[in-house]
């Protein structure tokens, strides 16, 4: 029963969460962030509608069979081995349902694959190289003394003495020192390479996943609708310390960005650190529920 009341509070405080993190006791996704993650979400809710009444109508046929049709119940068994009508009608009806799920399922999953038409200047293009264990972005049109500007971001390891000051409240093995920042409301080009072995670069707000392979320059887009601080994880399994390797992208205005921007290309990683741990204390995160 518990869990059940626990499904239902998440559904009903759904809309009240605003950042990308996850809770625990929470089901299903995480609020949506980007207009892909909106249409994935309503497209697993469509499937919900679907399931559902599949599950209870075989649950309930396999009841039927088991109550009517059980040797004590049902002495003498038929014989029949075949009904034309009934296969017919087996196997029509669920390639209808898996027809009508395609129709809808196959251009939601190469939506992401294809880069939306807007105007090449107004793209970011960040790419993010997984190593063993942690990120480095690459702003590759911001250059700085004929190099784009480059960090690593490491996770935060709570409790362990590299735990950088002011960072009691960030949520384990997600937070990062130096996150991922981009502009609201802009299309944002992820391009995913590794320096060691495979890994998979993943924010589950955006509803964007995919793998970072040596070698080999892999590309994703997102755009994130709403300001906030989102998380995500690698997500190829990736050496013993994968569980260590969280993703944060803080999504701030244009303004914010271009404030931030000027910190990093003067040089000064810390310089930039502190902008955002400021503008963080102007509208804090809300991570009251985090464990
Ligand atoms: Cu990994």
């Amino acid at each position: 029963m518990r869990w059940i009341a626990v499904a239902l509070l998440s559904l009903l405080s759904l809309p009240a969460m605003a950042d990308g993190v996850p809770r625990d006791g929470a089901l299903g996704f995480q609020p949506a962030a980007s207009p892909l993650m909106e249409e994935i979400t309503s497209f697993h809710n469509i499937l919900l509608w679907i399931i559902i009444p599949v599950t209870i109508f075989v649950l309930a046929l396999l009841i039927i069979v088991a109550v009517k049709y059980n040797a004590k119940a049902n002495k003498v068994p038929s014989k029949f081995s075949h009904n034309t009508m009934i296969e017919i009608v087996w196997t029509l009806v669920p390639v209808i349902i898996l027809l009508f799920i395609a129709y809808f399922s196959f251009p939601l999953l190469y939506r992401g694959d294809v880069f939306p038409d807007v105007d090449e200047a107004e793209v970011v293009n960040v790419k993010a190289q997984g190593n063993q264990w942690n990120w480095t972005y690459t702003y590759t049109d911001v250059i700085v003394d004929d190099y784009p500007v480059e960090f690593v971001s490491n996770p935060i390891h709570r409790g362990l003495p590299d735990e950088p000051e002011g960072t009691a409240d960030a949520p384990r093995n997600l937070a990062v020192d130096l996150p991922m920042v981009v502009p609201v409301d802009t299309v944002v080009r992820v391009q995913t390479a590794a320096s060691d072995v495979i890994h998979s670069f993943a924010v589950p707000a955006f509803g964007i996943k995919t793998d970072a392979v040596p070698g080999r320059l892999n590309e994703l887009w997102f755009l994130a609708n709403e300001t906030g601080t989102y998380y995500g994880q690698c997500s190829e399994l990736c050496g013993k310390d994968h569980a260590f390797m969280p993703i944060e992208i803080r999504v701030v205005t244009q303004a914010q960005y271009e404030a931030w921007l000027e910190r990093v290309t003067g040089n000064s990683v810390e310089d930039a650190r502190q902008y955002l741990a400021e503008i963080t204390n102007e509208s804090p995160v809300q991570l009251a529920s985090v464990q």
